[in-house]
């Protein structure tokens, strides 16, 4: 992989004060479809997921519990693991923050920060969510229920007052501001970015970044009676996982041609303190933060008062996996909110995969088994339509690149689902059924054209359905070798002669059970 171009792809890393939910699933699924799209691209990835340890929120959730907050992490922590596995996710990596790695990286950035004069003593008095872990100025609360205060978030807040080290925030507003002029994509979309940019405009204050009321966290470097900012602690783990404080290796390697991706409740945190951090201790701010947006559930907000939070597990044992994973990235255009209803999920399940993608595959595949001794058939002169048919679908690679490079998924599946639509109706129009009577040469053209489509769709689909598309590419006799999208495009084309193994279905319909 020496010499390949880099990505390095990160989640945000979970609390473990809870279990993992549909969201949690959302964002890491986003990120291994990209991570796979840029393998197969050619790129040198790195995927890092994980989860956020310390904090206020994690020690009361424990206390809650009746349980040592490490115990606690433990037991979540694996639970986020075991869920990037069985959504088949590709991450190289799975950081937690209580490990030693990530203690030697915090400090290190603290101490390089305290080395700059970016972090100076004073005491904070104020108003802090530990929901949100974080700090709000008293012009952003809003009313709650009888008089009472909240974040805008809705999340209740508590007067703090105790000694605590600053970072000088303030001072980066200009350099910010530049950062995100010269730096077109470095926020995205284009909403979030116009957002971070006015909360800046409007003034930065300098930022509490160790509490002294808690014991829950990393020790201040020399002032043991601090507790970094659960923030700085947990933003540290995109840098700890390249090998931060040494800064070769891959660090050298990976940084800063990093994209994080978040929901939009932490842009903020991304957009704003993170480059600053960075910036301060002569560290390269991150090439991107991308924030998605919020799923509700049926039209209602997700949240576990309500009950209605939805487990990532259940929803993969009815729909199964792939369905989920495409679902996820086509029903919303990536960085909207959406909606998630069975309704859509079926409804989709059903036309776009089992109808358009499934049929497709299965009609032109069994046609092949049965009529052309299950080898790809010879292919002769092609014909306007042939040329039009090949031509569309090898020229999705560079539409669909340019789609996942400004992370628009909905817009790459669309490209590919306009082919497959396509696809569906030369079938029709060149009737192969009939040909296989009247002119079995063009029955042999016409099939291999489609199946050589086919082939472009499943190497596309590969990110987003891994094992679907892993299937349909071995019904089509390809050796994993020849999957990546250097393998894409007509000099690659099918071998006519290939044995290929007999037809299956991949995409299955979603019956509802009818009672009675
Ligand atoms: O914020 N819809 O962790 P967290 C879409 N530890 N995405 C959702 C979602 C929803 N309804 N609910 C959650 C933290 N998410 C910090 C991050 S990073 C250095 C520290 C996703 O466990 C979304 O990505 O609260 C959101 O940003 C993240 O989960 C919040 O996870």
């Amino acid at each position: 992989m020496s010499g390949a171009e880099t990505f390095y792809v990160t989640t945000p890393i979970y609390y473990v004060n809870d279990k993992p939910h549909i969201g949690h699933a959302y964002t890491t699924l986003a990120c291994d479809v990209l991570a796979r799209f840029k393998r197969l691209d050619g790129f040198d990835v790195k995927f890092l997921t994980g989860t956020d340890e310390h904090g206020q929120k994690v020690e009361k959730s424990a206390e809650t519990a009746g349980m040592a907050p490490l115990a606690l992490a433990d037991m979540n922590s694996a639970n986020f693991r075991e869920l990037a596995r069985i959504l088949n996710c590709s991450n190289d990596d799975f950081i937690r923050t209580t490990e030693p790695r990530h203690l030697a990286a915090c400090q290190a950035l603290w101490t390089a920060l305290v080395d700059k004069g970016e972090i100076y003593l004073g005491a904070y008095e104020g108003w802090y969510s530990v929901r949100d872990e974080a700090f709000y100025a008293e012009d952003e609360l809003v009313a709650g229920p009888g008089g009472t205060k909240l974040a805008p978030t809705g999340a209740p807040v508590e007067w703090v007052k105790e000694p605590s080290y600053f970072f000088r925030l303030s001072a980066w507003q200009d350099r910010l501001l530049k950062w995100y002029e010269d730096n077109l994509d470095c926020v995205g979309p284009q909403a979030r970015r116009n957002e971070v940019i006015s909360f800046v405009k409007g003034g930065l204050q300098d930022l509490s970044v160790s509490r002294t009321s808690f014991k829950w966290g990393i020790p201040v470097p020399g002032d043991e009676a601090h507790i970094m900012y659960v923030w700085l602690d947990a933003l540290t783990n995109y840098i700890t996982a390249v090998g931060y404080p040494d800064t070769s290796g891959d660090f050298a390697r990976y940084w800063p041609n990093v994209l994080h991706m978040v929901g939009k409740d932490i842009v903020r945190f991304h957009a704003v303190f993170w480059p600053a951090f960075l910036m301060a201790a002569d560290l390269p701010p991150p090439k991107r933060v991308f924030a998605h947006g919020w799923w509700t559930n049926e039209g209602q907000k997700i949240s576990k008062s309500v009950g209605n939070v939805i487990d990532p597990l259940s929803l993969i044992e009815t729909y199964g996996l792939d369905q989920v994973r495409y679902f996820l990235l086509r029903e919303v255009p990536f960085g909207n909110d959406g909606d998630f209803s069975h309704r859509a999920m079926m409804g989709r399940m059903n036309s776009e995969l089992a109808n358009d993608y499934g049929n497709l595959v299965q009609r032109v595949l069994s046609m092949i088994g049965k009529n052309c001794g299950g080898q790809v058939p010879e292919h002769g002169p092609a014909t306007d339509e042939d040329r039009e048919m090949l031509d569309a679908a090898h020229g999705l690679l560079d539409k669909v690149r340019t789609a996942m490079d400004r992370q628009l998924y909905h817009e790459a599946l669309e490209a590919i689902w306009v082919v497959i639509r396509a696809a569906n109706g030369y079938v029709d129009r060149q009737g192969p059924w009939t040909l296989k009577k009247t002119d079995p040469p063009r029955m042999g053209t016409v099939l291999w054209t489609l199946a050589e489509t086919i082939r472009s769709l499943a190497l596309l689909t590969q990110p987003f359905m891994p094992t679907s598309s892993g299937r349909i590419l071995d019904q089509l006799g390809i050796p994993e070798a020849e999957r990546g999208f250097e393998s894409f495009g007509a000099a690659h084309g099918l071998r006519s002669g290939t044995v290929l193994p007999a037809p299956q279905g991949v995409f299955p319909r979603f019956v509802e059970e009818v009672a009675g």
